[in-house]
């Protein structure tokens, strides 16, 4: 077939053929994640959201290796057994026979792809001989007590001997059949799944390895100590800091498993330069991390979904804040920051700091607006407190009572005209209706103030979210302009206060503000983005820095990027509270103007695209083992284009004659809302963003 086609991400993928290449070249690749079907935080969304285009790009000639943790596999995996006479089967039963315990079948996720999971308990009676070869090895030893380290290393040398049984096999299988040499690519992520990689090498397994690291151990340890990471990275005695936090044993697999693969990646830039200086190694390719992006067939239709999420923010706000409803939800905007609950490294305290500084722009500039901040970090909690509760159920109970009264009303109006008068305004309203909505009002009345938290958190007076707030005086006072919730807990459909999936609740949002120091690339921004939802980060954030670098203008598009790297901490929290107050100022129309651009950016961040540069690492490290391997495909892509997506400011059109307007009315780009119809020749204009 010939190659003129391929000049995208997705021709390339279709070229391909679900595996057809692959196939012909009898190339294998492993993918081997601790996180395989097992939800623990951002490696999972990597392998889960890639999932599509590598069964797009490779089909049955890819698997995913990982740990079987029971609870999320039952739910994620459909177990079955691989076809008899493949040598993926014979590998299976190779390490059955030993005695190992291992779960084949299909991850049930886009894609479909092939998953082998392997039950650790069945391999711990050989944990001392794997510790052995550890240090006999490496010269790594490894704790007794540190069991997710003892974890990794059965892990890893299963995973180690599964490859090798798989090459015997591959082998025999080519040779029956009369193919070539079978190439095989393994490709590791991550500390926990990196001692699979260093048992291949020193077991002198003879395949190709890739390893990434999305996040150095030391780094993200340093960071959270209020180092000056980035300005002393050079500076680092990186054996005694590991030390010093008893985390030397796992510091050490990490780099050994970044200086013996056959190719290293990292998920950003920002996160090279600091293996470079943690880990001593420079990487030999950026994998950025991407998404599985969906586009709605109607054009506008992710405005249409902030639109009804939204009116279920407004109904957690009115339950939320009872007694203390005086705002417009027309002019409340919804604010949120979410993650793995690192207080500093997240940026939280800056988000926090920056709220309150909001809350004094609001209230002396633009008194209607009100910004609900949420923040969402899981903290250990004792379930939800009383006052939340009660303030939805008390204006659930108002709302009941005027369903009833507004029922009965009818009723009796239509009874009325049937006698052929018409019904008198007093007469429609009984005593004893107005008595039932009046003890719905009294139980409206609250004594304190809304509360800060949903939960009741454990260690309350120790909490670095609820001591910042303290600390900044936003107590939800009616006065405050700034109102906060904070949710210690991931959410879910089944939440009583939200009943939201956590995309849900990001599509009803209209900022997310993700301020962190440590990041290495930052999934919560990027997912703001294919939704259409502007968002804060920063240029300490591989998302930010990789938007900074394709995007001309990145504020127009959405993306405020928040200096953290070349000026002060006081500076930074000036800049992100000057971009929430900036973004406060704008209207409606500019608002939707503003998120039809930051979805214009999806495509920057698909897999489609994105998923070339994993692919880059594995060619990159299979020709590192078979010296003569080509990959014809792959170079006439990458010679015909640059694949680097860029995209220059927001171009528009002059402005179209204010007479014209009135007789000719632009058609609404999401809708009949004349409110809402945007004409784009406007769009520089009216987001203020015109430089002239
Ligand atoms: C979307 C919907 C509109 C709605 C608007 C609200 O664009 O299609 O019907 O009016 O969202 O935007 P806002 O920024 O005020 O939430
Ligand atoms: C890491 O997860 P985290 O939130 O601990 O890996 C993610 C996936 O590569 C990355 O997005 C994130 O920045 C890292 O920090």
């Amino acid at each position: 077939r010939k190659f003129s086609r391929v000049e995208s991400g997705a021709d390339l993928l279709e070229f391909l053929d679900r595996g057809h290449s692959a196939n012909m070249e009898n190339r294998f690749t492993f993918e081997v994640a601790w996180e395989a079907a097992n939800k623990v935080g951002g490696i999972y969304t990597v392998i889960r959201s890639k999932a599509f285009v590598s069964t797009e790009e490779l089909g049955d000639q890819y698997c995913l290796l990982g740990p079987y943790k029971e609870e999320c596999a039952r739910q994620e995996v459909e177990e079955c057994e691989f076809p008899n006479h493949s040598p993926v089967q014979w590998a299976v039963n190779a390490m059955r026979s030993l005695g190992y315990k291992i779960h084949c079948g299909r991850w049930l996720v886009d894609g479909n792809p092939q998953i082998i999971l392997f039950d650790i308990g069945s391999g711990a009676w050989k944990l001392d001989e794997f510790r052995q070869e550890l240090w006999e090895k490496c010269n790594v030893g490894i704790p007794h007590l540190d069991i997710e380290s003892n974890d990794a290393v059965i892990l890893g040398y299963m995973i180690a001997h599964f490859i090798a049984e798989f090459r015997t096999a591959a082998e025999r299988y080519s040779k029956d059949h009369g193919l070539s040499e079978a190439k095989i690519v393994t490709h590791f992520h991550e500390w926990q799944a990196g001692v699979g990689l260093i048992a291949i090498r020193t077991r002198h397994i003879d395949v190709a390895t890739v390893f990434t690291t999305h996040a150095t151990l030391l780094g993200r340890y340093l960071c959270a100590g209020k180092t000056d990471f980035y300005n002393n990275l050079d500076k680092f005695s990186v054996d005694e800091e590991a030390g010093k936090r008893q985390i030397y044993h796992r510091y050490c697999l990490e780099r050994a498993a970044a200086n013996l693969s056959h190719v290293f990646t990292t998920v950003s830039e920002i996160t090279g330069y600091e293996a470079e200086h943690l880990l001593k190694r420079k990487p030999d390719i950026i994998t950025p991390n991407g998404l599985n992006v969906k586009k709605f067939s109607a054009l506008h239709e992710f405005q249409n979904l902030h639109a009804m999420a939204k009116e279920k923010l407004h109904e957690f706000t009115r339950g939320h804040f009872y007694g203390h409803f005086d705002f417009n939800l027309e002019k409340t905007l919804y604010f949120f920051i979410a993650g793995r609950y690192e207080f500093s490294n997240k940026g939280a305290d800056i988000f926090i700091e920056s709220l309150a500084r909001l809350n004094h722009f609001l209230k002396s500039s633009l008194p209607d607006v009100t910004v609900v901040a949420f923040l969402i970090f899981p903290a250990k909690t004792n379930n939800f407190n009383v006052e939340s509760l009660r303030g939805h159920a008390v204006t659930k109970q108002l709302r009941d009572t005027i369903n009833q009264v507004q029922q009965e009303i009818g009723k009796r109006m239509y009874d009325t005209c049937l006698t052929g008068c018409l019904p008198e305004g007093r007469d429609l309203l009984t005593k004893d209706n107005i008595v039932k909505i009046k003890r719905c009002l009294y139980s409206l009345q609250r004594s304190g103030m809304p509360p800060v938290t949903t939960h009741n958190i454990v260690d309350d007076w120790n909490d670095p979210v609820l001591n910042s707030i303290r600390r900044c005086n936003l107590f939800n006072s009616v006065h405050d302009r700034v109102k906060i919730v904070f949710h210690p807990e991931f959410l879910n459909s089944t939440n009583p206060l939200f009943g939201l999936e956590y995309d849900e609740f990001v599509r009803g949002c209209h900022l997310g503000v993700f301020p962190s120091y440590y990041e290495p690339w930052g999934y919560t921004p990027a997912e703001c983005t294919v939704m259409g939802i502007p968002s804060v980060t920063t240029n300490l954030s591989g998302f930010g820095c990789f938007m900074q670098e394709h995007i001309a203008d990145p504020k127009s598009y959405g993306i405020y990027i928040v200096d953290r790297r070349f000026i002060g901490l006081e500076n930074s929290i000036q800049q992100l509270a000057q971009y929430m107050y900036d973004f406060a100022k704008l209207n409606r129309r500019q608002r939707i103007i503003q998120r039809n651009r930051t979805e214009r950016l999806s495509d920057l961040l698909d897999w489609r695209n994105l998923g070339i540069y994993y692919r880059q690492a594995r060619v990159k490290a299979l020709q590192s083992v078979y010296t003569d391997y080509v990959d014809e495909a792959g170079e006439m892509f990458f010679s015909r284009t640059s694949n680097s997506f860029n995209y220059p400011r927001p171009m528009s059109a002059p402005p179209s004659p204010s007479s014209s307007r009135h007789t000719t009315p632009a058609p609404s780009v999401h809708g009949s809302d004349d409110e809402d119809s945007v004409d784009e020749d406007q769009e520089l204009h009216e987001l203020g963003l015109n430089q002239n």
